[in-house]
């Protein structure tokens, strides 16, 4: 099985491995990107350990060995700030191979609440943890004995961060209590490029004091227009620049970035995480004060979810702060609402009709009916482009896993059938071109493999 990069033209010829040769693959895949403690987000792309990846990578591995997805999440949650944060990298020792690495992020020198050791970025990634921790521990019970009490221990040490990470998005990300989380840079959304984010990228200014760098990503990628473009980093690496001229204080960032974007979508995902969390809580005595929180920010932020949606479209909006506008999209981020729930049955029944139209899933050009990340026919839509068309397999994933939450097995159960039809090809890619079901981006990305694994076993 190669590890390299894809090629810039994949066969549009697929063959579909049978599940249990699938689910052989997904586990090798694993094990080959695992570090000992940490598993790579992918062999050479990423070659360290991404905060959403981790989660949903902990989620996989869970299926073949219950304390090595809590290792998993030991690691990710040692390097948590003393603000919160979860940092959406955590370094390994490579750190050559990956651009932006600790030194341009700087955080150890600049960042009093970083850590000291392990070396991360400075800025977060979408909260899906304790839904991982939610399914990792319904694996372990299913299992052993031994797991059980593995799962409990853990839950036990893991309280305490993941509380303060919960508390640290709802007071320091919504300081106003609008039910929707700021995100300071496309990165923190996980959908780094999508349309959602032309709207506030133009209005980032790059300017001269910008310290020159060279790409890696690029000699990765076969095909680099696959990728962000050069004029998108430079926007990337401006922000990264404000945020260490404030040394990474919430509050200074939250005056002084140029990009301050409420996020419906990592909205969405909070209001589940505080749920499942909440869920997990419920029957441990001295929790109830922390439960109690955890179902207020859950309301809020479903509430913040549902008074998002366009009147118009159906579709829920993100809202830039520096502008106080609605950002209107056509992108997956616009289901939120049927994440999280929220909305009264009629705007739902309009969402989720709306999800199975030729617009959507049901258009005629798909390979598999998983949401595009934009639209087939927006004018946006890019069918290579990274965020801007291809269909992630761990985006099908999260909703089928939240739509079996919602109690419609029926959906769950299709987007299931459909994501593996793209993952069936056995590249496990990062993403999929929808209209040829083409592998993009990394081969043999661990959450694509975990997110089978999760399927299969
Ligand atoms: C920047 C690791 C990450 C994912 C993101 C995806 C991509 C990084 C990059 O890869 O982002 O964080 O270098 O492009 O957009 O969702 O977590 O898989």
């Amino acid at each position: 099985m190669s590890t390299t990069a894809l090629p810039a033209d994949p066969p549009i010829q697929r063959t579909r491995l049978t599940d249990e040769v699938l689910a052989a693959q997904a586990a090798y895949i694993l094990r080959g990107n695992d570090l000992g403690s940490m598993t790579t987000a992918a062999p050479r792309l990423y070659p360290h350990m991404w905060s959403w990846d981790a989660a949903f990578i902990a989620i996989g591995i869970a299926r073949l060995n219950v304390g090595r997805a809590i290792t998993e999440m030991d690691t990710l949650l040692g390097a948590q700030w003393s603000t919160g944060m979860i940092p959406h990298i955590v370094f390994s020792d490579d750190d050559a191979a990956y651009f932006p690495g600790p030194q341009r992020w700087g955080c150890g020198t600049l960042a009093p609440a970083a850590p000291r050791t392990p070396a991360t970025s400075g800025i977060c990634q979408p909260p899906v943890h304790a839904i991982a921790v939610k399914r990792i521990l319904e694996t372990a019970h299913r299992r052993g004995r031994a797991e059980r009490q593995a799962g409990e221990e853990f839950l036990q040490r893991a309280w305490g961060p993941l509380m303060r990470w919960h508390r640290w998005l709802a007071e320091k990300r919504d300081p106003d209590q609008t039910g929707r989380v700021t995100v300071h840079h496309g990165w923190e959304s996980g959908m780094d490029n999508s349309p959602r984010w032309d709207g506030p990228y133009s209005r980032v200014h790059v300017r001269d004091e910008l310290p020159p760098y060279q790409r890696m990503d690029t000699h990765v990628v076969g095909d680099t227009s696959t990728r962000p473009s050069d004029r998108e980093y430079d926007r990337y690496l401006w922000l990264i620049e404000e945020m260490r001229r404030v040394g990474y204080d919430d509050a200074q960032i939250r005056l002084t970035s140029s990009f301050a974007v409420e996020d419906v979508f990592t909205s969405a995902i909070f209001a589940l995480a505080c749920d499942a969390l909440a869920d997990l809580g419920e029957s441990t005595p001295g929790r109830s004060r922390d439960v109690r929180d955890l179902r207020e920010w859950a309301g809020r932020f479903r509430a913040g979810v549902a008074k998002s949606v366009d009147p118009e479209s159906g579709l829920a909006r993100d809202r830039d702060v520096r502008t106080g506008k609605w950002l209107s999209s056509q992108t997956l981020a616009g289901f939120a609402p049927l994440l999280c729930g929220g909305l009264d049955r009629p705007a739902e029944l309009r969402l989720t009709e709306l999800l199975d139209s030729p617009q959507w899933c049901g258009h005629p050009a798909l390979l598999a009916a998983v949401p595009p990340s934009t639209a087939v026919g927006s004018p946006h839509f890019r069918q290579r482009e990274y965020w801007r068309g291809p269909q992630w397999p761990v985006m099908a994933w999260l909703f089928s896993w939240s739509f079996a939450e919602r109690g419609w097995p029926d959906r769950a159960a299709f987007l299931r059938e459909e994501g593996l039809k793209l993952i069936g090809d056995g590249t496990f890619a990062e993403y999929y071109d929808p209209l040829t079901g083409g592998p993009l981006g990394s081969a043999n990305q661990s959450w694509t493999a975990a997110a089978a694994l999760d399927w299969l076993c």
